[in-house]
């Protein structure tokens, strides 16, 4: 899954897709690199945002997805927590949207249960504004599983069919370090609920602070790519379904070093050349 952020403030690529254009050239280069979905997201979510007014969401997104849809024959997921986008963007032709408040907007449940669209449920503790201001478990991955199991039940409760549920841990979203580790360590317990995982560590700061402690100098979000490259190949063989990055190209290529050594297919597209 190829990360395009329409924001001014994304911790690693703000600012960078705001022009329509220029993300339609950006959408087809992840496509060309072995994209099999793109995600777009109007609102940052990293830790210390503040929530975007919904008219700066709509205005920095829909445009945006009026002029890739036609561009495109990859599948679209909308990162929102809102409702309202949501049900503009799926009938602008989005696919999947993905929810990183899993369904907290109360609307949200319906909207997805009336389409066809795939949603992903990610858990986050706290709101993305004070979400690492005091985080804490007894036991992260026990938490985090029952949450996903409890969202997942309510989804399905409200009409939307289990075959279209992704869940998704939400590294980095109230979370410390350990509580990361923890997760990832632990990703079979996850994919045990019988859904695919999605998960996102793309550039993240858990990157770093595993680069720094193990001797290496962090140089910030866009150095992380190798280190992504690498989460990528061994989350693969922890059982995640799909990867969620900035990079296309390297993404590709971890996976395919993790067919290789594994002996079993990269899933996916082939692309040839990657
Ligand atoms: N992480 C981010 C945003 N959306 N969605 C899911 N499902 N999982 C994630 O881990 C996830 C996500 C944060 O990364 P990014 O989009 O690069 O940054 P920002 O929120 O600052 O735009």
């Amino acid at each position: 899954m190829g990360i395009l952020n329409l924001t001014p403030d994304s911790f690693s690529d703000g600012g960078l897709h705001r022009d329509p254009c220029a993300v339609v050239e950006h959408a087809e280069g992840m496509e060309s690199e072995g994209a099999d979905i793109l995600d777009l997201g109007a609102e940052s979510t990293r830790p210390g945002a503040l929530a975007v007014p919904v008219e700066e969401e709509r205005s920095r997104l829909l445009p945006v997805l009026e002029a890739l849809r036609p561009r495109t024959r990859l599948p679209l997921s909308i990162d929102t927590r809102r409702a309202e986008v949501a049900r503009d963007a799926l009938a602008l032709g989005a696919d999947w949207i993905n929810d990183v408040s899993a369904l907290a907007d109360p609307p949200m449940a319906s909207v997805i249960a009336e389409s066809k669209a795939c949603i992903v449920l990610m858990h986050m503790q706290g709101e993305p504004s004070t979400m690492q201001d005091s985080p804490g478990y007894e036991d992260p991955v026990a938490e985090v599983k029952a949450f996903l199991e409890r969202r997942m039940a309510f989804a399905v409760d409200s009409g939307i069919e289990e075959s279209r549920i992704l869940l998704d841990p939400g590294i980095g979203f109230g979370k410390r370090v350990e509580d990361n580790t923890a997760l990832l360590r632990r990703l079979e317990e996850l994919a045990a609920l019988g859904r695919p995982i999605l998960l996102g560590l793309s550039r993240k700061s858990l990157l770093g602070h595993w680069i720094e402690k193990n001797g290496g100098s962090d140089e910030g979000p866009g150095s992380r790519d190798p280190a992504t490259a690498a989460a990528v190949a061994l989350s693969q063989s922890r059982g995640v379904s799909v990867h969620r990055v900035h990079e296309v190209r390297y993404a590709r290529q971890a996976l395919a070093v993790h067919a290789g050594l594994s002996g079993r297919p990269a899933a996916g597209r082939k692309v040839s050349g990657s």
